[in-house]
């Protein structure tokens, strides 16, 4: 099983192996990983929960495949409900209005984890994150506890992404980075596999933050438990139907959720040396 030091970094077969050395490394179950969950949350996707759905189907046959709706005004929960009539591996979670995409996905993880499922995907609708490639994602799930889908390590790339778009991309991995001490590369990224220990164990409960900000914490969360994140890169292509939901309101909550867990980790650093 690979275990890394403190703070290191490594490559196995185009992954990169990330360790914040923020935890102490946990040993990892080495049986089979279960069945695969994908969540896929959406808000006015009607345009494309079909062909996403229908996308998985053809990559990964044997996942599972939940929508997590937030009762779209578009009718894509309907849409859902038609699709998962149709095929047993299609679930759809009905929420009650617009709650953001960090609450969709506790509730998904809750709704997966409460039925047993083994390894717990995240996936846009939009079709930014590639089906065709969870089958790389997943593969890598046997080394790690967290696979990151990443387009800032080596072979990983975006599509259409306007200048400004890549700039705060960029921008806002590499200030987290900075702020909380993590070795990885996309940190706002949201194509990722966990397996449900990882889950399980990184304080789900305790999560609040929303946008860009809920991937930052729940990558966080993991390296500071002890957990191993692997980063496999990905081709990350811009939508190309549907609204985008990306708002200032979401970059502004993650620059302060950041700043202010960047600066209380120093702190109590700081204080429990001096203690
Ligand atoms: N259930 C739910 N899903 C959401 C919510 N906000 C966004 N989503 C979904 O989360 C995924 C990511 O949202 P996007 O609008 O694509 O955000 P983005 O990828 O940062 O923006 P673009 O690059 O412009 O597409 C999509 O599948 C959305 O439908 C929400 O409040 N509730
Ligand atoms: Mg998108």
């Amino acid at each position: 099983m690979p275990v890394c030091s403190p703070g290191n970094r490594r490559r196995t077969g185009g992954a990169v192996v990330a360790n914040g050395g923020q935890g102490t490394t946990r040993q990892r179950s080495e049986g089979p990983l279960g069945d695969v969950l994908v969540i896929v949350p959406t808000y006015n996707e009607a345009e494309n929960i079909e062909a996403i759905t229908a996308r998985v189907r053809a990559s990964v046959p044997e996942a599972h495949i939940l929508v997590a709706d937030d009762n779209s005004p578009d009718g894509t929960g309907k849409i859902a409900d038609e699709l998962a009539d149709a095929d047993p591996r299609v679930h759809v979670l009905h929420r009650k209005g617009k709650e953001g995409l960090g609450a969709a996905y506790l509730a998904g993880f809750r709704w997966g984890l409460e039925r047993g499922y083994g390894v717990l995907v995240e996936m846009d609708a939009d079709g930014s994150h590639r089906p065709e490639e969870l089958p790389r994602l997943l593969d890598a799930l046997p080394g790690a506890d967290l696979v990151l889908g990443s387009r800032w390590v080596p072979g990983g790339s975006v599509v259409n992404w306007p200048k400004t778009r890549e700039f705060i991309s960029r921008g806002g991995s590499l200030y987290s980075r900075l702020m909380l001490g993590l070795p990885i590369r996309d940190i706002t990224g949201g194509y990722r596999a966990f397996r449900r220990e990882t889950l399980e164990g990184l304080g789900m409960d305790q999560v609040a933050s929303q946008g860009y900000c809920f991937q930052v914490d729940l990558a966080w969360r993991t390296v500071k438990a002890g957990f191993e994140v692997v980063e496999v890169p990905i081709t990350f292509v811009e939508r190309e139907r549907g609204n985008s939901k990306m708002s200032r309101a979401i970059v502004v909550e993650a620059l302060w959720r950041v700043t202010a867990w960047g600066l209380s980790s120093r702190l109590s650093r700081l204080t429990g040396r001096r203690g």
